[in-house]
């Protein structure tokens, strides 16, 4: 049954699917729209809710991205099979999207005064709030949210790396378990091989790219 996932040529949050198909070796078209080509309105009108990532299999269109990090997941040790543990996960995926929604006002902000004042606030109240309490997370549950690598660690990688690529810094430095998670999920084989063929996304280059349009 052939696979497609569409999503930006950027990292966010499609990305952790991609490393989630990869690691659990699914072949799958990886359909990237080039953010400068955007909005696509005849895609955009097309899409359940006009946004990305949207994962299609026979025909049939899953929007959202965590409906579909957790399907693509599914039948693998990435989904904790105790509701607890299973709980645990989701649980900490909605508070790694709580610290996301901190950061898309800032990425979106058009004044740059403004925004490099916003940019400020992150580091010194928002990530610090957040990543504290994830790294403790991980710290009390060895290594992880739930006692072992699922999908929403993935989720963790991929907001992290998003937000990287836009302050052009490595957040997950000072804090050393979401660290050694961060270097465990892109040593992974299938993932570790997939980030080699892919190369380093350029956030300045996107932008350039997006302001030509
Ligand atoms: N809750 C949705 C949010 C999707 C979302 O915000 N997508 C953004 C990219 S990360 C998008 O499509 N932006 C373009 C637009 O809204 O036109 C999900 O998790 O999939």
């Amino acid at each position: 049954m052939p696979k497609k996932l569409t999503y930006f040529n950027i990292n966010g949050l499609g990305e952790p699917i991609r490393y989630i198909l990869h690691y659990t070796k699914q072949e799958f078209e990886d359909n990237r729209i080039e953010l400068g080509n955007w909005p696509d309105l005849k895609l955009k009108e097309k899409l359940p809710f006009g946004q990305l990532p949207v994962y299609e299999e026979d025909g049939r269109v899953l929007c959202q991205s965590l409906a579909i990090a957790k399907y693509v997941a599914r039948g693998t040790d990435l989904i904790p099979s105790d509701p607890w543990k299973y709980a645990q996960v989701e649980s900490a995926v909605y508070s790694v999207l709580d610290y996301w929604k901190n950061v898309t006002p800032v990425v979106q902000e058009k004044d740059q005064a403004k925004q490099k004042e916003l940019v400020e606030k992150l580091h010194t109240e928002t990530i610090e709030y957040y990543f504290s309490r994830f790294n403790n997370l991980l710290k009390e549950n060895g290594g992880y949210f739930s006692g072992k690598l699922s999908w929403g660690e993935f989720i963790l990688l991929g907001i992290i790396e998003a937000g990287n690529l836009f302050l052009g810094t490595n957040v997950e430095k000072k804090y050393p378990a979401i660290d050694a998670l961060v270097k465990e999920i892109r040593s992974l084989p299938g993932v570790k091989e997939y980030i080699v063929a892919r190369g380093p996304y350029d956030f300045e280059e996107i932008k350039a790219r997006m302001n030509k349009q």
